[in-house]
């Protein structure tokens, strides 16, 4: 059983039939961002993600390409690795379904459900669509162009015979209505909760959980004419990275069962009914959370190869920088929900909150400190009702409503908060109007400085986990030591002293120019 003091959080492991876009890096960076955030809050965290290499999408993929399928993993899989550096992600492991680790770990877990008497050989005869790698029912498949079936998906489905082992998962109707039950918040948000138990309700068929019409797989122990599923190998890959199969290892008994498994809203049934059904099959708690989020489009359309429409995350941080893209990506579209991403949306939300919100007011703050206060920070006299309004939202308040937020995955709201405690300190700047002290009451001006200085220090610490590199930026002008950056450190027994240099400021959020207007700009 997972120890209250550890987070385990985990992306989807991506498939590696084609390039990485907007869609698979929001995930991670949703995970990443929450990562960090419990890391600052003190807490053991592991962060997880990877890559899905089997099935036959990959193999189909592979003889496009002209490659082997292991060439084509290698690839590919690389490429989804290198936005560990390009979105800055801080993750512990990065696995790979084709790592050795892993195949031992998918093969004890089938062993596990064989021997639990789950699992029983007969023939499937039913629609396959490769696209999703998922089974589906007759009923749930519409007629296409010439005379195709189509899944609920649109992904085109073939007609599939051949030998198959089963998981019984019919078996699993009610245990599974009774976890849902007891555990409320399994499935998130709660819309997708209902989706999922009305499904189960439904009633629930045998699982077909090998292939025999290709070998990129998992072999089936005892009898390798099969290969694995390869959602029941992919799943397991959360339980491989802490150790599966030795349940008594450190890192499994720290970790296990994972705090949430944040995935899109496609691939929910996968996690919300196969995931729980197979581990509770081996006597293996299930996880504690299953967080769907919602799907983005691209100016207004589906991403899609046809369309050619898929903005590579590399395509983001060159316009826009790494932080400002993970904020936007993070504050644009509130986590659950659908959204859609343009360009002219991403340049007024960066410059709205970062360049002209967070940014100017430090760089406004800053450079008064600087100027007016021979680069030191000022003492700050007796604060009036307003200063201490101001300190207790950023110091007190802040922190503790994104804390709410963030248990619950409300990441927009979070960034909400904070841009809502900016917008504060920008109004109180106007009203305070340090500007106009300097000549008239030197003292108060150094008090007014002093309180943005400080508020800005929360807003930066808070902010560490959505825009790592400029934040630190931040807390480096404010001549913050490395070891005072932590969530402990938010509060007014830690505010800055006064008298500490500072280093002279240089914005921090650049305000982005859309093309046109650069164009016309550079004549
Ligand atoms: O499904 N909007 O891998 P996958 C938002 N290998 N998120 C998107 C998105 C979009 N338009 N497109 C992709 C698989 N995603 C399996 C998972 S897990 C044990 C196995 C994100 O490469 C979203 O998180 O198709 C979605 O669930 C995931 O990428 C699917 O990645």
């Amino acid at each position: 059983m997972s120890d209250n003091n550890s987070f385990y959080i985990t992306t989807p492991i991506y498939y590696v039939n084609d390039k990485p876009h907007l869609g698979h890096t929001y995930t991670a960076v949703a995970c990443d961002v929450l990562a960090r955030f419990k890391r600052l809050d003190g807490v053991d965290v592991k962060f997880l993600t990877g890559t899905d290499e089997h099935g036959l999408k990959i193999m189909q993929a592979a003889e496009k390409a002209g490659v082997s399928p292991q060439e084509l993993t290698d690839r590919v899989s690389q490429n989804f690795r290198d936005l560990v550096d390009v979105m800055n992600y801080s993750n512990d492991d990065f696995i790979r379904t084709t790592e050795e680790r892993h195949i031992k770990a998918a093969q004890a877990l089938w062993q596990k459900i064989t021997d639990a008497g789950d699992v029983y050989l007969d023939k499937y005869s039913g629609w396959y669509a490769v696209r999703d790698e998922a089974y589906y029912t007759e009923s749930e498949l519409t007629d296409g162009p010439g005379g195709k079936k189509i899944a609920p998906s649109g992904a085109e489905c073939e007609w599939v015979e051949e030998e198959s082992y089963f998981f019984k998962l019919s078996e699993w109707q009610d245990r599974l209505l009774d976890f849902y039950k007891k555990n409320p918040n399994f499935i998130q948000p709660d819309s997708r909760r209902n989706e999922v138990i009305s499904f189960v309700e439904g009633g629930l068929r045998d699982l077909s959980i090998s292939r025999t019409a290709f070998d990129w797989g998992v072999p089936v122990p005892g009898d390798d004419k099969h290969i694995m599923y390869v959602w029941i190998d992919a799943l397991t890959n959360y339980m491989t990275s802490v150790g599966y199969p030795d349940t008594e290892c450190e890192e499994f008994k720290k970790f296990w069962p994972a705090d949430v498994h944040v995935v899109g809203k496609d691939i929910l049934r996968f996690h919300a009914v196969y995931w729980p059904a197979f581990l509770m099959s081996v006597g293996l708690e299930p996880p504690k959370k299953i967080f769907a989020h919602g799907w983005w489009t691209v100016e207004g359309q589906k991403i899609s190869k046809s369309l050619g429409n898929a903005i590579a995350p590399s395509e983001l941080v060159e316009r826009y920088g790494v932080d400002a893209s993970r904020y936007f990506l993070m504050r644009e579209i509130p986590f659950g929900n659908d959204g859609n991403f343009s360009h002219e949306h991403a340049v007024n939300r960066i410059n709205a909150d970062l360049a002209n919100g967070l940014g100017n007011l430090a760089q406004r703050t800053l450079s008064m400190i600087y100027k007016n206060c021979d680069g030191k920070m000022p003492a700050p006299g007796t604060f009036t009702g307003e200063d201490k309004n101001l300190l207790n939202d950023a110091q007190v308040r802040l922190i503790d409503a994104v804390r709410g937020d963030l248990d619950k995955l409300q990441i927009h709201r979070a960034l909400e908060a904070v841009m809502a405690v900016t917008s504060e300190a920008d109004a109180y700047v106007d009203t305070q109007a340090p500007w106009k002290l300097k000549k008239e009451d030197p003292e108060r001006m150094g008090t007014v400085l002093y309180v943005l200085a400080e508020t800005i220090r929360c807003l930066a610490l808070i902010m560490q986990p959505v825009v790592p590199a400029s934040a630190a930026k931040m807390l480096d002008q404010l001549a913050v030591p490395d070891n005072e950056r932590d969530f402990s450190f938010i509060s007014a027994d830690h505010a800055l002293k006064p008298g500490v240099e500072i280093a002279k400021p240089e914005g921090v959020f650049p305000r982005i120019v859309e093309e046109e207007k650069q164009e016309a700009a550079n004549g």
